[in-house]
This record gives C-alpha cells, structure tokens and sequence, in this order.
C-alpha cells in the first residue's frame, strides 16, 4: 500500500471540511479569523485527522464517518501549537517555517484564537448532521476532551514545563516522568483520534480497546521519533536527554511492533492504519 498516495488523497478532503467548519462563522472580526486561520492552513502533516480516518477504515466503517473527528481533532492540535508557541511557554517566533500566531497578530488574539479552535473542535462533533449516531459522538467527545484536558495534553504541558532532568532524581525517574509526559501530551490525542474515529464508525468494545492501546503506542514512538528529528534542539522533555540515540530509534520501533501486534488481527481494511503508524515513526521529515 502506497501511504504517500493516501495521504496525499485524504488531505485535501480533510482541508476542505476544515475550511467548510471555519468558514461557519461569519462577520468574526478579522483579527480573529485571521489568527484562527494562521496555523490551520497551510497545515503540518494532518496525521491525527489522517489517523481518525484510518481506524474508521480499520473496522469496516467509511472514512467519512470519522470526518466531524478528524476535523476536530486537527483544530485540538493547531490550538496546542498556537498555545505552546506563546512566550508564556515555549517562547517560540517561527513554527513551520511562517511566524508564529502570536507573532504575526498579537498574544491576546493568540490565546483567544486557540481557545475558539478548541472550543469549535467540540462543535463539530456535537453537530447533529453528522453520519455517526449520539452515542458514538458523546463517546468521542468524552475520549477528546479526556486528551485535551487536564488528565492529557494540559496536564502533560505542566509537567513538560516543570521538567528538569539530571541531579536529584535517578535517571530512571526521569524516564517514567518523561513517558508520562508524552503519554498525555502527544499519546493521548493519537489515541483519542483513533479510538474515537473507529467509534464513529461502529467499532465494538475489544476494537476499540485494541485501537486505543495502538494509539497509546504509536503516539509514543511518534514522540521520539519526533525527538529524534529535532536532536539538535534542546527541548526540555526530550528522551534524548536521558537515553543515546541509539536506544531512542529501538525503543520507537519496539513501540511500533508492539502497536501493529495489537490489531494483528484486524483485516485487510486495517493496512492504511498499519502503514500510517510506520510513516508516523520511521518519517524523515
Ligand atoms: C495545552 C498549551 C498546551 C499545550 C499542550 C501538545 C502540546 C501541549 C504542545 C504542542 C507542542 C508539542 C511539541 C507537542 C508534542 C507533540 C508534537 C510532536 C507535535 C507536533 O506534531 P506534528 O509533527 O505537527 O504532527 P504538524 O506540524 O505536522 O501538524
């Protein structure tokens, strides 16, 4: 299966519901519009929306089932960055190559821009045109704001900037601190797009567990992966800090054997996923 070919024919599909999602709001103030566009287009790589898709494919569902989630879970995303970007945080000007939101308008409509994305994620899939029934949606509304809350990626951000490795702690705390991390501030979003985005699309209790733990890994090998394209950056919560590179790139690619095991026994339908969890970790760029 040509995952490059996937991608590249979901993408624009993902866009285009985005854009129809966005452009919902009319007479917004144009700072607002604007700053709320900044990030979301041209977007980054699209995998947590690309993932929703996939793991309705995975259970026998269409992918389109999962879109009110892939467009949520890409607006959950571009609100973390334009968060994590603020000088009260990462302090950061540039992100994907364009100035940063904060920068290119001003931090106040940063911070209101993220918080409209994060609130329209919710929007969306409480929005009853969608294909999906009630109770599929309340559950992935319940598994995204479990990821985007104070349990995932908020708490997860906390400990990230309260991070500090070598002196007290053995490197072994330092270890299970750092999985901890990237368990609620990346993991936790994979997992949610997945678990949710095969819920969308009518998956029974054991797939949805056997997905969920997928997303938990992947996200993780994700992270290091991520970790491992960044090495020459000082990040405060980087593996790199505590194991050699080396032993980062196994523990990735162990993480990812483990993921594709867990749904060892889905069908063929399932390959997309398979082959989206392998660019996800073994990706160069
Ligand atoms: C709640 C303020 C706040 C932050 C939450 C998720 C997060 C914490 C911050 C985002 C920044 C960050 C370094 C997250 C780690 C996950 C990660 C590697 C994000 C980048 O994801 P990609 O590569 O991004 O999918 P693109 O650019 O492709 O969309």
């Amino acid at each position: 299966m040509d995952v490059d070919a996937y991608m590249a024919e979901r993408i624009p599909r993902i866009d285009a519901e985005i854009e129809a999602r966005l452009a919902v709001h009319v007479g917004l103030p144009e700072s607002l519009r604007g700053a709320m566009r900044h990030l979301v287009f041209p977007g980054g790589k699209r995998l947590r929306p690309l993932f929703s898709l996939a793991a309705a494919e995975s259970v026998g569902g269409r992918a389109e089932t999962a879109m009110p989630l892939a467009v949520a879970v890409e607006l959950v995303h571009t609100y973390s960055l334009i968060h994590d970007d603020l000088p009260c945080m990462d302090d950061d000007d540039m992100r994907r190559g364009r100035p940063t939101v904060h920068v290119a308008y001003d931090e106040a409509t940063a911070v209101l821009a993220g918080d409209a994305l994060l609130t329209e994620a919710f929007a969306v899939l409480a929005d009853p045109a969608a294909v999906a029934g009630a109770d599929a949606r309340i559950f992935a509304i319940g598994r995204l704001a479990e990821a985007a809350g104070a349990s995932g990626l908020v708490g997860g951000q906390i400990d990230d900037l309260h991070f500090e490795s070598g002196g007290g702690p053995s490197a072994k705390t330092d270890f299970e601190r750092l999985a901890s991390i990237h368990a609620r501030k990346t993991a936790a979003l994979f997992e949610a797009a997945i678990v949710g985005g095969a819920a969308l699309a009518g998956a029974n209790e054991a797939e949805r567990e056997s997905l969920g733990a997928f997303g938990r890994d992947v996200g993780i090998a994700f992270q290091i992966a991520d970790d491992l394209l960044d090495a020459d950056r000082e990040e405060a919560a980087s593996i790199l800090r505590i194991q050699g590179i080396e032993d980062a790139r196994l523990g990735a690619e162990g993480l990812l054997e483990t993921a594709l095991e867990r749904i060892d026994g889905f069908c063929e339908r399932a390959e997309p996923l398979r082959e989206l969890a392998r660019f996800a970790v073994r990706r160069r760029r």
